[in-house]
């Protein structure tokens, strides 16, 4: 591990539209030249990434013939098998072509809308064929800008339609990949439907198979709405609705930077690599960012070298805090133990509660308690400063 090298087992992966990111943005044209999806496969398969994810057009070009469609798979399965790649997460771009301007599972226009689960059974077939195992639903431009043109009651009906239509599809076809719903803020869309994990948590709720579905939270889009990216990744998983992660890094409450993992947010980045290490994640270590604008092609692969490279490090950097005698014994006197009133609370019983609303506090003793999150802060962050 202390040479921080990513080996296949650490099971990192990347969208192949972060590497082949051209650095186009809306003031400014490409800087870099196209990156044929299969020179990318190979690519990332030599530096040991586990696996990659795409888009069907990532892969296929939008309208491609059926003959070009099919040299493009041969050629996929090849490299996956020659670069000891997988592919694992598929997903629909319902984002680029101008059809979707006004959104695809939320369109006024039925049209679009049957448009646009046609494109996702033809993906899901290909990412099953592939071997996905996850499937990634990203509404980017499920949105408004006009709260005058669509009511959002009505667009999370249709947003719901499809997805249960989906499920069905998926179910239908013995398809085993889980749906991971990917939440964000605004952008492209002024303000996007199921904004924030929150909002996707309690949307899956309301669908017809919600055991299929989970959430796919990224951290920059938590930190584009200014939120904890910790505790949005940690109530996904409390929920058991943790079902992919993005990661990457974001300065707060602004447009989406897709920065390299770990260059902007450490603290709270650590501890979203913690959460994951600690509760023993089973996915993929999966990057979701861009390399900068002004890199070139070589810059590509050292973006995605850091990456790996930084999460390894913070990883060691966990087993690090997990074992330090001191942050330990701190945590162990934050929690000190009450059985007698920790059994009561368990459940509530008139047996119980009665005792309860008895029981003698002393809340001044009670506060008087230390709490000594000044030094825990010091020391993790020197931890983190790599002087201890
Ligand atoms: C797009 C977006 C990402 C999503 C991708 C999946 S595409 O780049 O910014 O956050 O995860 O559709
Ligand atoms: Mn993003
Ligand atoms: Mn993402």
């Amino acid at each position: 591990m202390s040479s921080y090298k990513p080996k296949k087992e650490h099971r990192f992966s990347f969208g192949l539209w972060t590497t082949a990111n051209r650095g186009r943005d809306p003031f400014g044209e490409e800087t870099r030249s196209r990156l044929d999806p299969i020179t990318n496969i190979k690519e990332l398969g030599k530096r040991n990434v586990y696996g990659f994810n795409f888009h069907d057009d990532d892969l296929i070009p939008f309208g491609a013939s059926l003959q070009l469609r099919n040299k493009i798979i041969k050629d996929t399965k090849r490299a996956m098998k020659d670069y000891n790649i997988v592919c694992a997460m598929a997903t629909t771009n319902l984002f680029y072509h101008r059809v979707f301007k006004d959104g695809a599972f939320t369109s006024h226009d039925p049209r679009v809308r049957a448009f646009a689960l046609q494109k996702v059974m033809k993906n899901m077939d290909l990412g099953a064929e592939l071997g996905a195992s996850v499937y990634v639903f990203w509404g980017g431009r499920e949105g408004t800008e006009v709260d005058a043109s669509k009511t959002p009651e009505e667009s999370i009906k249709r947003y719901r339609e499809c997805m249960n239509y989906l499920c069905a599809y998926a179910d239908k076809n013995g398809y085993d990949f889980k749906f991971a719903i990917e939440p964000k803020p605004n952008e492209p869309r002024g303000d996007i439907f199921l904004a924030t994990a929150g909002h996707v948590l309690a949307f899956i709720n309301t669908l017809d198979d919600p055991e299929r579905v989970g959430v796919n939270p990224e951290i920059e889009h938590s930190r584009m709405a200014g939120l904890n990216t910790y505790h949005d990744f940690a109530q996904c998983m409390e929920a058991g609705k943790l079902y992919h992660v993005d990661l990457g890094a974001q300065k707060p409450n602004r447009f989406d930077q897709d920065l390299r993992f770990g260059s902007e947010d450490l603290k709270e980045t650590f501890f979203v690599v913690k959460l994951l290490e600690d509760n023993g994640w089973a996915g993929t270590r999966n990057f979701d960012e861009h390399p900068y604008r002004s890199e070139d092609e070589k810059g590509v692969w050292d973006f995605v070298e850091g990456s790996m490279r930084t999460y390894l490090i913070l990883w060691e950097k966990v087993r690090q805090f997990n074992s330090d005698k001191k942050i330990q014994q701190i945590l162990k006197d934050l929690h000190n133990t009450d059985p007698r009133l920790e059994g009561l609370m368990r459940r509530f019983t008139p047996e119980g509660a009665k005792q309860l609303q008895q029981h003698a506090f002393d809340p001044m003793a009670l506060s008087k308690k230390r709490l000594p999150y000044e030094e825990l802060d010091q020391r993790t962050q020197e931890l983190l400063m790599g002087v201890i």
